[in-house]
């Protein structure tokens, strides 16, 4: 009853402001149960039924151990959602009032007051309903009720209607693909199997009197110097037939305002023409800034503003260029007319448990890949079309969006009723994001197509299957979808694809690659060159342990032994220990415990993939993006992941930070013959000094080689090659490093190391470092220095809390070098949890 009176409280607050429409979020006073139990619990909305049992105390710790194995029984049972909300006579009066379901997860029958109101089965499409005649002055009880996802599934598979017995067979088990679930949320090589349900976005009740903004889109028409034209297109629903006047603001000035506009009962296309002047260019990140204005249209009547929507828009072009040329298929983005090479990552879910996920957390995840130098971010189809915030965050921080439709590696029905609910969902996803900066590119799936084309999908499928429903769905109504409702965006039938049926996909020069050569196919870190270099690189990776201390956090420490079943259940698949294997033997030296094998393949990882992002990048304009595999992880695992689950940067974050920087020099080596390449994203030239030298691991330069160069603009150029023999000069390349350092006017701008032998065949001899810990200018600082090389130096913070400006790097004798803890914290408590590892331990023994 007190939560009765409170929401009484909160919606008669709400609900005296005269005509204005209101939007009331019913998220208090929520209860649930099983079906057909009464025992009702409370529960939080937004959430999940697994994080309202935690909360209940009715299972434990979600990502501990082996207990996600105990879970399966949500996805198996229906469960009931309900709760009271009390309307004043005010709010009753409305004339209108619709519900808003911006996301339940999945399978769902709605009551309120007691009559089924809307049936939903597609997690990634928001619902609404008028609900005038259900509601009541006083109390209203809303009930959902959420049915066994697995069984719902089997459901319609059992009912689809195949091409063959044989595809019925391939099918039977797989009841995954035909749900508008996350995939990853049945388990994926990262993912356990977790199948939640909820209600995992807000409820909101809209009330109005006369008319309602439905949509708008900002189109911009006309983008030069000095002047930007453009257009809102505005969508209102009314429910009489009424004038109003529109307004339209820009950064809180009313720019243009259309004077009594007629409107019909139902749904009204209107449009207002306004202009910026002096336009701020939006840019992606590291090549400009991100100027946001705040559009807000508004419909007022009788002086009254009844509804507002805003938007924040970047002033930019985007163009996708994916034409073809004399090497095969180009792919690339143009920002304001600049070709810009994408740098970045794929993301996956933050978190297993979506409704968790706060805008704080969005806003800190955004800022660390600023921080990596990411301009792009591929959303993968196996996952969710993610929250406002996070857009938000993206637009605000440059970092442009390839965005899936949610569809990976399984081949999903076409028949009619899917095909219905996809062109809805489409529909509702393009039009939500069309106004975004970020938003770059739609891509109908993830390896759908590449199924197809290797061999991937289950034997049985009938050739129509591909040459129909294939192109059904992603050469003719989603293609068709982003063009109608966001023309100009580009769009691809699936990521990674060569964009025609004629060319395999995958084959080099033409478009999108997946490469996985590396770690799949365990060729060395070199060989990154051959095989997939492409036009673009969407997915190349290489696994890596979480941290020691991360590890600790999900699992005890007697199962901290590689063969333990649960330390085998938080490997992303059977077999990456047999891959990580294999490369230690052929790259570093053999770890002797659990915090050496967290390290080692986290250095190893690190350095893999920091050999592939240089390569890509070397291969400008040829190749114009690099992507890596991936970002994130949705619960602690051992994955490819480049930030482990508690957003602890795993080593390969940190090399990547480097290998993207604006400007870089690269070594690449191939049976001893060297190339030096000097790499800028920037769009002015720079006159350089190059200086390569050979030195010993006590720093002293053996030899040094230097010349002056031109860095150009936006590409990538070959300065210099060389023989390891050469320069080796009789050295023993066990006892040496190449330093490689561009100077401008004197001033290092960029530089690298490169090794000859690799890292378990240098003669490395004990490192002394010596650390400092202290307070400069208010902020916390280490400062490292050491007498000899020390080798991937790994800065360790016990509570596995704390990220740095840099860690598990290679530090040169005789250099004080600076580093910054990324979160606060006292000088005191850091020192008290600070300690170090090198490489050099290993390798000595
Ligand atoms: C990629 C992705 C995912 C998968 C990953 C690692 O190609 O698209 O499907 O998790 O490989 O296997």
């Amino acid at each position: 009853m007190r939560t009765i009176l409170f929401i009484a409280v909160i919606v008669a607050l709400v609900g005296c402001k005269g005509n204005q429409n209101q939007k009331i979020e019913i998220n208090s006073g929520w209860e649930f149960a099983i079906v057909g139990d009464e025992d009702f619990k409370p529960a939080t909305v937004p959430g999940y039924v697994h994080t309202d049992l935690l909360t209940n105390g009715i299972i434990d710790s979600l990502y501990w151990g082996e207990n996600p194995k105990k879970y399966n029984f949500v996805g198996d049972t229906s469960w009931v959602y309900k709760t009271t909300f009390i309307l004043s006579k005010e709010q009753i009066s409305y004339n209108t009032k619709v519900l808003q379901f911006e996301g339940l997860d999945t399978y769902t029958d709605v009551f309120l007051n007691g009559e089924k109101i809307l049936v939903t089965d597609n997690m990634f499409l928001a619902y609404e309903k008028n609900v005038t005649s259900y509601l009541n002055e006083g109390e209203n009880q809303l009930e959902i009720l959420f049915k066994s996802v697995r069984k719902e599934g089997q459901k319609i598979v059992d009912n689809y209607k195949f091409y063959t017995e044989e595809h019925a067979r391939a099918d039977a088990d797989n009841y995954r693909k035909f749900v508008r679930k996350a995939q990853y949320q049945f388990g994926w090589d990262w993912a356990c199997p977790l199948v939640p349900a909820g209600i995992y976005k807000p409820i909101n009740l809209i009330l109005y009197n006369s008319a309602r903004i439905n949509d708008v889109f900002i189109v911009q028409e006309e983008l030069e110097d000095d002047l930007a034209k453009l257009k809102a297109e505005i969508e209102i629903a009314s429910n009489e037939t009424t004038t109003v006047d529109l307004q339209v603001e820009v950064n809180q000035t009313i720019v243009k305002t259309l004077k009594n506009v007629s409107l019909n009962t139902g749904s009204n296309n209107l449009y207002v023409d306004f202009e910026i002047e002096n336009p701020q260019l939006w840019w992606t990140n590291g090549a400009g800034e991100q100027p946001l204005y705040n559009i807000a249209v508004n419909v007022v009547k009788d002086g009254i503003i009844h509804d507002t929507k805003l938007h924040k828009i970047g002033l930019r072009t985007i163009e996708f260029v994916n034409d073809w040329d004399e090497q095969g298929r180009s792919y690339y983005f143009k920002v304001n007319g600049e070709p810009i090479f994408m740098k970045g990552a794929n993301y996956v879910p933050i978190d297993a448990m979506l409704p968790t996920v706060t805008k704080e957390r969005y806003d800190e995840f955004i800022a660390q890949c600023v921080e990596a130098n990411f301009n792009m971010i591929r959303i993968w189809g196996g996952g969710i079309y993610e929250n406002e915030e996070f857009y938000d965050a993206c637009d605000a921080a440059g970092i442009l969006i390839y965005q899936d439709f949610m569809f990976a590696s399984f081949m999903p029905p076409a028949d009619d009723p899917f095909m219905e609910n996809l062109e809805k969902e489409a529909i509702y996803q393009v039009k939500r994001l069309r106004n975004r900066a970020c938003m770059a590119l739609w891509a109908g799936s993830n390896e759908v197509e590449s199924a197809w084309f290797e061999g991937y999908m289950p034997k049985g499928y009938p050739e129509e299957v591909y040459t129909i429903d294939h192109k059904k769905i992603f050469d003719k109504l989603l293609p068709s979808v982003v063009k109608k409702y966001h023309p100009g965006i580009g769009y691809v039938r699936s990521s990674p694809t060569t964009g025609t049926d004629s060319i395999m996909v995958n084959t080099r020069g033409y478009g999108d690659a997946h490469a996985w050569g590396v770690w799949f196919a365990m060729i060395d870190f070199n060989k990154a060159k051959f095989g997939r270099l492409t036009r673009f690189i969407s997915e190349y990776g290489f696994v890596g342990y979480p941290a020691y201390t991360s590890l600790k956090k999900y699992m005890p420490v007697e199962e901290m032994d590689t063969t333990s079943a649960v330390f085998q259940f938080r490997d992303a698949y059977i077999g990456i220990q047999d891959n990580i294997r294999n490369f230690i033997d052929r790259y570093y030296p053999q770890p002797r415990n659990m915090m050496e094998w967290t390290y080692v393949s986290g250095i190893m990882q690190g350095e893999a993939m920091r050999q592939s992002n240089e390569i890509y990048r070397t291969h400008m304009p040829y190749c114009m993006g690099a992507l890596l595999w991936q970002l994130n992880d949705v619960w602690p695992v051992a994955s490819w992941a480049m930030l482990d689950y508690y957003q602890q940067w795993k080593p390969v974050m940190y090399r990547t930070k480097e290998s993207f920087a604006p400007i870089i020099v690269s070594i690449y080596e191939d049976k001893g013959q060297c190339k030096l390449y000097g790499v800028s994203d920037e769009f002015v030239d720079r006159e350089v000094e190059l200086i390569l030298s050979l030195k010993d691991f006590y720093g002293k330069e053996i030899s040094r080689y230097s010349k002056n160069h031109t860095l150009e603009a936006n590409t990538s150029t070959e300065f210099h090659n060389f023989s390891y023999k050469d320069i080796l000069n009789g050295e023993d390349a066990a006892n040496v490093v190449l330093e490689a350092v561009l100077l401008e006017n004197n001033d290092t701008i960029a530089s690298t190391l490169h090794y000859i032998n690799r890292p378990k065949d240098l003669k490395l001899n004990e490192a002394n470092v010596s650390y400092e810990v202290k307070e400069e200018n208010g902020k916390t600082v280490v400062e490292v220095s050491t007498d000899y090389l020390a080798k991937n130096l790994y800065l360790i913070d016990s509570k596995g809390e704390i990220n740095f400006s840099n860690n598990y790097f290679d530090l040169m004798p005789n250099r004080k070098v600076k580093v910054y803890p990324r979160k606060e914290i006292g000088a005191d408590e850091l020192r008290k949890r600070l300690s170090i590892l090198t490489l050099n331990e290993i390798l000595i023994k």
